[in-house]
């Protein structure tokens, strides 16, 4: 079968002009191309680093903001720099980049510039002919960063055309039980984030971001987040848009299409957080698809850790809370948006509808989208708390 092109996009800093790149983005998209949408007012690092880490072909750059000469040429330096000179950089911004800037930029290493009243469908075809081909791969030493991008592709890619990496031989024997569960291998903590479209996941995990990093100077952070797609067809992984914490060097992010599973993860999840998790970092957090009723993303085979549920407090009625079976198996149920007028329901509602299961689950109310919100602070702290426990339990064993 034929792989997606991966590509990134984004708009740079101090450059609002986004509905160029939204329009571009969705052209990509429905001609099979998985699209990993940064946002707008993105740095030439932040750029950089997400293209290395989603190990995209390609960057695409939409820019207004007249500085589009010094923007692409230092893109296009960094990537040299970090020694991934082989993803290449092209874009457009109609109004702004005259036919002389595009011939200097194009001396400064830029692969192509777009000019107004070009088609949609040119730009596609272009990306399919110079972005389609397979990576020529490099003989000489990678950065841990390319290393692991690399990896996570090999796996994701390797899965799709029916091969599995002899690297899950090793997971399974490896396989480890911390406290009374039974972990992913390696010493990250896994924490699963699910619940349903639109309830603010990506802004929670980004908040909890923030905190683990000023924790600790140290501590090293992975995130799986998934977007949904169909077999063969292009995605628009859009949940780089909504982090601002999480664009950080102590950070790892990768986004994922479905590729065609249902349930809220890729066939390649379990194998990819399994890297992941043998790879340095203190914590790996998945972020699910958007999840309905039936979704038990992380129920089947024990890949997480802790494992939290985020509600939006509009769920509509009680009755509609019998029928979500995550209800059962969370951790900890987060109602988000609790300054909405009916999360003090929402929140006494999932209550009883805990007590139900006799577990100890945990309810929280948070408003992620308020810096320094408290509700998120005692959820970073119950999950620095579990675990404390795991630790102690894990001591306790050995
Ligand atoms: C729409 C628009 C806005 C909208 C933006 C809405 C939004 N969310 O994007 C609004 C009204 C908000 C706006 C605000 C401002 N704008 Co304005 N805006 C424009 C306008 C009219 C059109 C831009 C556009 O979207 N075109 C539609 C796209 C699809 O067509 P295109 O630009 O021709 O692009 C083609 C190719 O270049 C290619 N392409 C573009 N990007 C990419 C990327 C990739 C990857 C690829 C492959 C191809 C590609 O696709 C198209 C193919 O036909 C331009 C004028 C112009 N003609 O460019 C001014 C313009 C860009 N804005 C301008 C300015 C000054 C501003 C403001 C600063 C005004 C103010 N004082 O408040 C603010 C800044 C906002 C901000 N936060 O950055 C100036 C910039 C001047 C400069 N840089 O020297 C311009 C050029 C107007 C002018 N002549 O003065 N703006």
């Amino acid at each position: 079968m034929t792989l997606p092109i991966r590509i990134l996009t984004a708009v740079p800093i101090c450059d609002g002009h986004d509905s160029a790149i939204n329009t571009i983005n969705l052209e990509f998209i429905r001609h099979g191309i998985e699209v990993i949408y940064l946002g707008y007012h993105r740095s030439v690092g932040d750029i950089v680093r997400a293209a290395i880490q989603e190990d995209v072909r390609a960057i695409g750059i939409s820019s207004y903001n007249g500085g589009h000469i010094e923007f692409f040429a230092e893109v296009v330096d960094l990537l040299r720099k970090r020694g991934a000179s082989d993803i290449k950089v092209f874009g457009g911004g109609g109004g702004t980049i005259t036919h002389d800037d595009a011939a200097t930029m194009r001396r400064k290493g830029v692969d192509q510039i777009f000019f107004a009243g070009t088609s949609l469908a040119e730009m596609t075809d272009y990306v399919r002919k110079n972005y389609g081909m397979p990576r020529k791969t490099q003989s000489r030493t990678k950065s841990w960063d390319i290393e692991l991008a690399w990896k996570l592709t090999e796996i994701e890619d390797g899965l799709a055309k029916g091969k599995r990496l002899t690297f899950n031989a090793q997971r399974s024997t490896s396989k480890k039980t911390i406290g009374n569960r039974q972990s992913a291998i390696g010493n990250a903590k896994v924490i699963g984030f699910t619940g349903p479209g639109g309830a603010g996941k990506t802004t929670l995990i980004d908040e909890l971001v923030l905190r683990f990093l000023k924790q600790n100077p140290r501590r090293r952070i992975a995130i799986l987040s998934h977007d949904p797609s169909v077999v063969g067809e292009g995605a628009l992984l859009g949940d780089r848009a909504t982090m601002i914490n999480s664009q950080n060097d102590r950070v790892f992010m990768r986004s994922m299409a479905t590729r065609g599973q249902a349930g809220g993860l890729s066939p390649a999840t379990h194998d990819c957080l399994a890297l992941l998790a043998q790879s340095n970092f203190d914590y790996v957090i998945i972020e699910t698809v958007g999840t309905g009723q039936e979704a038990l993303p992380f129920q089947k085979n024990g890949i997480v850790d802790l494992t939290v549920l985020v509600m939006n407090p509009d769920y509509g009625s009680r009755l509609q809370l019998q029928k979500i079976v995550m209800l059962d198996l969370a951790d900890i149920v987060v109602v988000n948006k609790s300054d909405l007028q009916r999360a003090r329901t929402a929140h006494s509602e999932i209550e009883q509808r805990l007590e139900q299961n006799r577990r100890d689950q945990r309810l929280i109310d948070t408003v992620a989208k308020r810096h320094r919100d408290s509700g998120v602070d005692r959820l970073f702290e119950l999950i620095c708390r579990d675990e404390r426990s795991r630790r102690g339990k894990a001591r306790n064993k050995s």
